[in-house]
């Protein structure tokens, strides 16, 4: 069940600040309060979703798309390219505090065009 008190739902209401990575209609992604990467970054749905579970059995597709060309335009926004990991928390016991879906974008490199 969705609670709408939910920090990133304050977030996304804009009554918590945050910094902006990328936004558009269906996505936004800002850097993660208490970064564990050189880079952290965390990409979440505009709907309201609980985790990945209710997200991908829930969303309808285009959202579902919508979802992921938010996050490959957040990587590329980054500068990140093909390195970086993602996470996706799910449920308390595996560390999941924040009961609206997210994607945590981590990296600590960015890519070196003449590696
Ligand atoms: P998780 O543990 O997977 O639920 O990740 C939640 C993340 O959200 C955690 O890394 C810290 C971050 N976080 C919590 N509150 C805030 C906040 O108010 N602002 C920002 N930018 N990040 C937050």
């Amino acid at each position: 069940m969705y609670n709408k008190d939910n920090v990133f739902a304050k977030i996304l209401r804009g009554e918590i600040p945050n910094k902006t990575v990328y936004s558009d209609d269906n996505v936004l992604a800002f850097y993660d309060v208490a970064p564990r990467a050189k880079v952290h970054v965390l990409v979440i749905p505009r709907g309201e979703y609980t985790d990945i579970f209710d997200f991908t059995q829930n969303a309808p597709a285009a959202e579902q798309t919508a979802f992921w060309n938010g996050v490959r335009n957040t990587v590329e926004k980054l500068g990140l390219r093909d390195n970086f990991r993602t996470v996706a928390n799910t449920g308390r016991g595996a560390g999941q505090s924040v009961m609206h879906f997210h994607l945590h974008i981590m990296s600590d490199e960015r890519f070196v065009e003449d590696f």
